[in-house]
């Protein structure tokens, strides 16, 4: 596939281990280190381009790594590969290459990032969007994070939105998640995490946490919906939408069993249309904000 930069990106990536949580860097290392790099201004137009971060790694000899500090004003960041933004609190705007750390820190922040990359949202009502094999933390509000193949997203409290492609692992954490996936990916439930909605074209997987047993599992299928909720856990289900016939669901005893869907031509027809109305809104066309 060509993304808009003309870079052809396989799809096929190696599998990152989705418990691999990476550490960040030591920002109070990097305060001292980053003497003397570009920081951002009070003023909100502040642009801190490649070609600035470049100049700022000449200065201070870090040519493995560039490190960008916004300060506690709304931070426009436009950084290349390799990267570390720590963007501080305010409403910041940052984009970054591949290979490359963002830690929003408080604040709606939008970020953007290439593949391979680390993106802590911080608190706030982040707007995330990734490409592959990276990882990311919605943090507190409500979040929407948009992530192609091979991601972990982790939306954190609030009421998250999250919308993965393929190879993915999702948790909504707690406060009720709309989620999308499409092939091959897998979303994880704990005890306490809400009620969350699931969309899905394609296959995909729940791994129920500790307490939330199979014994204890009731699947009610409703109105084309499939919805999943625990004896003893009043307040927390699953709702599974979309037509796919089967859906796998896993618990921490390691049993897991597929869960069989009756087809509902009238609700496929409405997804379908419901699909085809939003499919130009970026996030996501079967489940509108
Ligand atoms: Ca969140
Ligand atoms: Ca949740």
């Amino acid at each position: 596939m060509t993304n808009t930069n003309g870079v052809t990106t396989g799809f096929s990536l190696l599998w990152r281990a989705p418990d691999r949580v990476p550490q960040p860097p030591d920002f109070d290392k990097m305060h001292s280190a980053a003497k003397g790099a570009p920081r951002g201004k009070a003023a909100d137009e502040t642009q801190i381009t490649s070609a600035d971060l470049r100049n700022a790694a000449d200065r201070w000899q870090a040519t493995a790594i560039r490190i960008l500090i916004g300060g506690a004003t709304d931070d426009s960041i436009s950084a290349a590969a390799n990267s570390v933004v720590d963007a501080g609190a305010g409403d910041d705007t940052v984009t970054v290459g591949e290979k490359s750390f963002v830690d929003g820190g408080a604040g709606d922040d939008t970020i953007g990032a290439w593949s391979d990359s680390v993106i802590y949202g911080g608190e706030g009502n982040d707007d995330i969007k990734a490409w592959s094999e990276t990882h990311i933390e919605g943090g507190a509000g409500n979040d929407v994070i948009d992530a192609w193949s091979d991601n972990y997203v982790d939306g954190g409290t609030g009421d998250d939105t999250i919308v993965v492609h393929s190879g993915s692992v999702v948790i909504g954490g707690k406060g009720n998640d709309t989620i999308g996936i499409g092939t091959d990916s897998t979303v994880r439930f704990a005890a306490g995490d809400g009620q969350d909605n699931i969309w899905t074209l394609r296959d995909g997987r729940i791994e129920f946490g500790e307490g939330l047993n199979a014994d204890k599992m009731r699947v009610e299928h409703k109105d084309g919906k499939t919805i999943i909720s625990f004896d003893g856990h009043p307040d927390d289900s699953v709702t599974i939408n979309g037509f796919y016939r089967t859906f796998a669901v896993s618990f921490a005893d390691g049993s897991s069993q597929q869960i069989e869907r009756p087809v509902d031509h009238e609700a496929q027809a409405a997804l379908i249309a419901r699909f085809n109305a939003n499919k130009d809104k970026p996030i996501p066309p079967f489940a509108t904000r």
